[in-house]
């Protein structure tokens, strides 16, 4: 068997997205999603300039040697770009691959370990009040997992807040727009914003809540104890992970669950927070984190320190990367939860799928693959329209802060 044809595809149905298709000499394709927000065409790039060439001709059936042979291959390992660029082409040829079997991916993996994924969903509001009426609305929709954010009183634009629109989308600027930040607000203000969600829900919907690494380790420290009496899910990303070493003093002061990973692409960056136990939850996905392959790799280490999984799963991630999500998270043992950020139903339509939601849940098909396939014509009636994930900086000086 051999690679035949290999097309990047880029579009903008309502947001950028990038897609890899691959084509085989039995007729066989597989898809797989390059999407890196804000930096899509470096990717496309990497992929139609250095990563096609070597693939044309290839056996798909050797995922393993492709990917090593991209890896290291390369000599220059890791980073968002490359690592994208290797995880769209291992999630087409293990499409390929299910594909030949006759099999949902998640059989290949080894079947079926729960019946379907318990997602969470994004409840946001401009004030504690609005948050709540979301937060009640999604338990109504049948969430048993809700993520809470609200505006900070004093602060005009805050991550996770859409002040136009009931939808969130982080890349709202064709250059970056600025945030304002003041960590003192934020932190007076999160708590508050969770006492007022945990008594209006009750007690049985898990709460969970994105930092988006804008805490200092102290601060961070700070948060998830006075959080504690809301039980959360998780905190989310409390500081930048960039050094995991920072995590230990977090750690030692609060029992509120982490989750850390959505920007990671290796299992490098996740080794020593697994291996201390320093997080409860690795957010690495399939797209950034070299497909499912490398995936494969972090959730197992994670499983011996029983740390579980949650996927990234913002709409910056495309169809496709839900798709293999989730026969990942319907197989893999140590599965936490899966983000589930809808996606606009123009996006979705150039992404035929056989997913689908019901009551908090999500659930991968029965087709052979992964059972995400992109409607190339369709695609080609959105172009690429440049955008940018916004910028923080510090309401008092204007210092540019982490976002
Ligand atoms: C999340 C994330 C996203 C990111 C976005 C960046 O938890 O869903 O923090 O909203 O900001 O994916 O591209
Ligand atoms: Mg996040």
């Amino acid at each position: 068997m051999k690679i035949t044809a290999a097309r990047v595809i880029v579009c903008c149905p309502g947001r950028n997205f990038v897609t890899l298709k691959i084509e085989t000499d039995q007729g066989l394709t597989g898809v797989g999603d390059a999407t890196l927000n804000g930096r899509e065409l470096a990717v496309a790039s990497y992929l139609q300039d250095h990563v096609l060439p070597c693939l044309i001709g290839r056996d798909p059936q050797q995922i393993e040697d492709i990917w090593q042979y991209l890896y290291k291959g390369a000599y220059w390992r890791r980073g968002p770009v490359t690592m994208s660029a290797i995880a769209a082409v291992d999630t087409a040829l293990w499409d390929i691959k299910a594909k030949m079997a006759g099999m949902p991916l998640y059989q290949l993996l080894g079947g079926r370990s729960r019946t379907g994924v318990m997602v969470y969903g994004h409840a946001t509001g401009r004030d504690i009040a609005e948050t709540v009426d979301e937060v009640l609305r999604h338990r109504e929709e049948g969430y048993q997992a809700i993520r809470a954010q609200s505006g900070v009183p004093g602060l005009e634009k805050v991550y996770g807040v859409s002040t136009t629109q009931r939808m969130y989308e982080p890349a709202d600027g064709n250059l970056p727009n600025e945030h304002d930040w003041d960590s003192a607000k934020y932190l007076r203000h999160t708590p508050r914003l969770f006492e007022a969600v945990r008594e209006a829900v009750g007690e049985d919907i898990h709460l969970l809540h994105d930092v988006h690494h804008r805490l200092s380790p102290n601060e961070a420290a700070q948060l998830g104890r006075s959080l504690e009496p809301y039980q959360l899910f998780w905190m989310e990303d409390p500081t930048p992970a960039d050094n995991p070493q920072a995590f230990r003093l977090i750690r030692q002061h609060t029992t509120t669950p982490l989750a850390v990973g959505e920007v990671f692409n290796s299992i490098w960056d996740c080794k020593l927070l697994i291996e201390e136990q320093l997080i409860d939850y690795i957010r690495a996905t399939v797209t950034h984190a070299g497909g499912i392959t490398h995936l494969r790799r972090i959730a197992d280490l994670a499983a011996l320190y029983q740390v579980r999984t949650g996927c990234h799963g913002a709409t910056d991630l495309s169809p496709v990367a839900m798709g293999a999500a989730l026969h990942f998270d319907t197989w893999v043992p140590n599965f936490g939860v899966q983000e589930y950020m809808p996606h606009s139903a123009q996006m979705l339509s150039v992404f035929p799928h056989d997913w689908r939601f019901e009551r908090g849940m999500l659930y991968c098909g029965e087709t052979p693959g992964h059972g995400v396939d992109i409607d190339e014509k369709l695609a080609a009636k959105y172009p690429y329209q440049r955008a940018y994930l916004p910028v923080n900086r510090l309401q008092r000086d204007g210092t540019l802060w982490d976002w």
